[in-house]
């Protein structure tokens, strides 16, 4: 049997409980593919990952390698294909008797995380290793982990599929159609509110999302916003953050990367900017991306932006901006 070593930070945390069992069940990387999963954890909670490796067991997949608990890094993403990048600190918690809220400041604590595991990453993972940034802020985290890691072959993603669902979802739900009919769906720049889920090149069965529901002031005032805060909905309704569909997302964005991308279609991660569509270079960015399937995924280039889409990937794209300049001592 073929086997990869996948690398899972946070591996005790609520995203990681819905993620672990889809990775190593055959579902993810294919039936026939051996799962070796490093799971990572801080020292103070690593103990607690032999229970979720118990349940790993207990599952009983054919799929399933060897499973690895450890508080070190570099144990952890040695010889990985793929890195998943789920733990950092959440906004909220207490740190030396400071109450972390300011974006700022969690910017700077993970921001020292996304510096020491990038640099393992970049100096042990495989040199085509793909890595997924899903722990937040996590287009700036991703940007750390990439410029310490320094290897040009390995590849870096920030998640933005979940976003991309949420937006796929809800043009659906409002067109009355089924959401197979959605395709195309692009989430532009940062993951966070600002963010321009785009229903304008979106289809909803080869026509464009946006004609289909004729409604602007809806898109405009009702949908973006709807999409842009729906992290935060689902934790004002579930009392806490989402994790069952981020890690379906995290799920959807390795799966994209690994299989070739429908022809005409396109999936949503952030990747280093290369100066398509005027962004500058030196963030991570969410763009409309392709894969041959081969590991080689490429930004989508010719898709056309209106006034609207302009004005908002302008405020995206000055927020990253800020967010990287507010960790440029870390860079
Ligand atoms: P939890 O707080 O349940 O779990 C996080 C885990 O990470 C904890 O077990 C913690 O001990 C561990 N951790 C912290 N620092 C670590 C380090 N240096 N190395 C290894 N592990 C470390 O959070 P959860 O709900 O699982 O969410 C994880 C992250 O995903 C958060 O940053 C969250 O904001 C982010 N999200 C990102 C989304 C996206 O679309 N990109 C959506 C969902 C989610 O909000």
């Amino acid at each position: 049997m073929k086997e990869i070593n996948v690398a899972v930070t946070g591996g005790a945390g609520q995203i990681a409980y819905s993620l672990l069992p889809r990775l190593v069940s055959g579902e993810t990387f294919g039936k026939g593919v051996k799962v070796n999963l490093r799971l990572i954890e801080i020292p103070q909670v690593v103990e607690k990952l032999e229970g979720t490796i118990m349940e790993l067991i207990d599952c009983g997949f054919d799929e399933t390698g060897n499973l690895l608990a450890t508080a070190d890094i570099e144990e952890g993403v040695k010889d990985a294909d793929w890195v998943l990048l789920v733990g950092s600190i959440p906004r909220g918690i207490v740190i030396d008797g400071k109450k972390i809220e300011e974006r700022s400041d969690l910017l700077r604590i993970n921001g020292g995380i996304f510096t020491d595991q990038g640099e393992a990453i970049g100096r042990l993972a495989k040199s085509d290793c793909k890595i997924l940034v899903v722990g937040n802020p996590a287009n700036t985290n991703a940007l750390i982990g990439m410029t310490k890691a320094q290897n040009t072959g390995q590849q870096w993603f920030a998640m933005t599929a979940l976003d991309a669902n949420r937006a796929k979802a809800q043009l659906a739900i409002k067109a009355g159609k089924d959401i197979s009919e959605v395709t195309n769906m692009v989430i532009w720049g940062n993951h966070s509110p600002t963010m321009y889920p785009d229903p304008y090149n979106a289809l909803i069965a080869g026509q464009s999302a946006a004609d289909v529901i004729n409604d602007e002031n809806w898109i405009e005032n009702e949908y973006l916003p709807l999409v842009q805060q729906r992290g935060k909905a689902v934790i004002d309704a579930r009392g806490a953050s989402s994790a069952a569909s981020a890690a379906n997302a995290a799920i959807d964005t390795v799966k994209s990367v690994e299989s070739k991308t429908p022809e005409g279609d396109w999936f949503s991660a952030a990747v280093a900017s290369d100066g398509s569509y005027g962004i500058p270079e030196g963030i991570i960015f969410g763009y409309p991306l392709r894969s041959d399937g081969n590991g080689n995924v490429e930004i989508v280039q010719g898709v056309e932006l209106n006034e609207f889409a302009k004005s908002k990937i302008e405020v995206t794209t000055q927020e990253l901006k800020e967010e990287k300049e507010a960790v440029k001592d870390l860079l």
